[in-house]
């Protein structure tokens, strides 16, 4: 549980202190023709659904969302990485898109350098790398936007990641990579105040280790940074009960609150009406007075 009296209080976007005593919700916008749970919904045959995307946004808004996730890599298990241009067209357009029609902060999930330039250009408030600025010039361009980096633990990449996953243990090793990766970030001029860190499930992790990672979150919000998860709709529900991705969310919800319990500040959510609610719940009982 974030208490108030201790751990980051704030992250800090371009124009926008963002507060961090009530853990915040990302909505999921993923402008991929193949991402995985909305099935391309928001893009196909090569061409944005702009309509799709705003009424989506819409509603993530209208619900509290306080960042609309954008990516247009897919980094689903066995995805093939998607040409740079590619990506830049499909990101650009849904930023502009939203930036035009909505008061919110959008974060700009993406591992390739030159979006991320260009998505400063265009005005995200923070970059979300599920590769932690490990792409060559990856650091250097995120340390140019002067934007707050989410920093993402992943074991090999997505083509290979879920063949077979082992730590000694996974909390540790976890933990150590974020700590590592926020020092090269700090050699490169990111000061620890704009990193967040997110332990990454489903990227690299068996149930198993899931499910350790989500039971000893305490471990990495003890690092001091914000933390950012994903739980939302993934494999590691399907492990415990069979749903399909369609019928996950009360076990999406139960998983936010173990969450927000183990010190989560972000929650990156398909869901946010209903995750909101799930925040309020938290919230009320954290701050109730003793
Ligand atoms: C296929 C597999 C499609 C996995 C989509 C996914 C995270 C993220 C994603 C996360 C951060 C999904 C993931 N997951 N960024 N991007 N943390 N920071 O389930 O857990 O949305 S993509």
């Amino acid at each position: 549980m974030t208490d108030p009296g201790y751990g980051p209080t704030q992250l800090v976007c371009p124009g926008r202190e963002l507060s961090l005593t009530r853990p915040l919700v990302m909505g999921i916008l993923n402008v991929t023709p193949d991402s995985f749970s909305d099935g391309g919904v928001l893009f196909n045959d090569s061409n944005l659904n702009v309509d799709a995307l705003c009424r989506a946004a819409e509603t993530m808004v209208t619900a509290g969302a306080s960042f609309l996730d954008i990516g247009g890599e897919s980094t689903r298990p066995g995805a093939l990485s998607v040409s740079e241009q590619e990506e830049m067209d499909r990101v650009l357009g849904a930023i502009d898109c939203i930036k035009r029609r909505f008061d919110v902060e959008i974060s700009l999930d993406t591992s390739t350098p030159r979006v991320m330039l260009a998505g400063a250009a265009a005005g995200v408030g923070m970059i979300n790398d599920v590769r932690a600025l490990t792409r060559e010039g990856a650091v250097e361009a995120a340390a140019k936007t002067g934007l707050p980096v989410c920093l993402m633990h992943m074991q090999g990449d997505p083509l290979t990641m879920q063949k077979g996953p082992q730590y000694l243990d996974v909390v540790l090793e976890v933990t150590a990579f974020l700590e590592q990766r926020a020092a090269v970030c700090n050699a490169a001029g990111i000061s620890r105040e704009r990193l967040v860190f997110d332990p990454g499930f489903g990227f690299g992790k068996t149930p198993k280790h899931n499910f350790t990672l989500l039971k000893r979150l305490p471990e990495v919000a003890a690092l001091g940074q914000p933390i950012l998860v994903g739980l939302s709709r993934k494999s590691m529900i399907a492990s415990v009960i069979d749903r399909d991705t369609s019928q996950r969310l009360p076990a999406s919800l139960a998983l936010a609150v173990l969450a927000m319990v183990g010190g989560a500040h972000i929650l990156r959510v398909h869901d946010v009406v209903e995750t909101m609610d799930a925040v309020a719940m938290m919230s009320a009982c954290a701050e109730a007075s003793l």
